[in-house]
């Protein structure tokens, strides 16, 4: 065994030198293994958010707020304040938590049933208000949580349990395009949808939560990015079959890209 050590520690060294280094799980995601399926996108932006708050430096002064949804025990995971809100609530605590300390950086992290369905009208409300606030807005399509019924965001055709023949747009209303409702509001000021279906969407997303801190870190008001995020336990799909479902599906119906980006002054 001991032999073997020796033969091994050579080896491990040189994996832990900089140069070998791939990748290195940020201090600000605890230690916790995440409950997530294999391949949800919930476990990826968790990653992302993380490592933009360490390299930030800010890990003391964030606050998240979680509604319930998939992503409701992200206290468990996220190394930095945490507080949990009733489902579709997130936008109304996290309303008071800034005002109260204005001086904190605060996100909400809300599911599409959360934010698009039972939580529309705190998110439109806070959004005209203008409150300084970050909202990532994880938009999988459907409600991961409760086993895959249709979400306001279901797109046209779409199975899920409610709608097992297809979401039928004149009885069951059209997909809901919460970001450009949203960017029209005043009070918004900036807006993108991303996703992370592949390497370089991945990469896109982490700016778009970096560049939300940071406005709100300069006070500049209400920040919006959506996420296009895929359920593969609910589509019944691999993780690879959903990545392509969001590729082929999701996004030619929600494009990628800023919808409201600051002017430069
Ligand atoms: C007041 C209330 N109504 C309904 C529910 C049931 N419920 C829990 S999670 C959820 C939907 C979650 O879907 P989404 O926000 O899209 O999150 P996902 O799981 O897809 O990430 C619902 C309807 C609840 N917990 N509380
Ligand atoms: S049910 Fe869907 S959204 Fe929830 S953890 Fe599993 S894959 Fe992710
Ligand atoms: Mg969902």
């Amino acid at each position: 065994m001991s032999e073997l050590n020796e033969i091994m520690n050579p080896i491990k060294e040189n994996i832990c030198l900089p140069e070998f280094l791939v990748y290195e799980r940020p201090d600000t995601l605890t230690e916790q293994e995440f409950h997530y399926c294999p391949g949800c996108g919930h476990s990826t932006v968790h990653k992302l958010l993380m490592e933009v708050v360490s390299e930030m430096g800010i890990v003391g002064d964030t606050i998240g707020v979680a509604p319930v949804g998939c992503s409701v025990f992200a206290y468990h995971y996220l190394g930095v304040d945490m507080q949990q809100a009733a489902h579709g609530r997130a936008c109304a605590v996290a309303t008071g938590i800034k005002r109260v300390m204005p001086e904190k950086i605060v996100f909400t992290y809300q599911g599409d049933g959360d934010l698009a369905a039972i939580g529309t009208a705190e998110t439109v409300h806070a959004a005209n208000r203008g409150e300084n606030l970050l909202v990532i807005f994880i938009n999988n399509g459907i409600y991961g949580m409760t086993s895959g019924q249709m979400a306001p965001t279901s797109l046209e055709g779409m199975v899920t349990t409610t709608s097992p023949y297809g979401r039928d747009v004149l009885t069951q209303g059209y997909p809901l395009k919460i970001s450009e409702l949203l960017a029209h509001l005043p009070g918004v000021y900036y807006v993108t949808r991303q996703a992370v279906n592949t390497a370089g969407n991945v990469r896109k997303t982490k700016k778009a939560l970096q560049r939300g801190l940071e406005y709100q870190k300069k006070n500049l008001g209400f920040c919006l990015v959506e996420v296009v995020s895929n359920c593969p336990s609910n589509l019944k799909m691999t993780p690879l079959e959903s990545n392509e479902f969001v590729a082929n599906q999701m996004i030619p119906f929600y494009p990628l890209g800023d919808i409201k980006v600051p002017e430069v002054k």
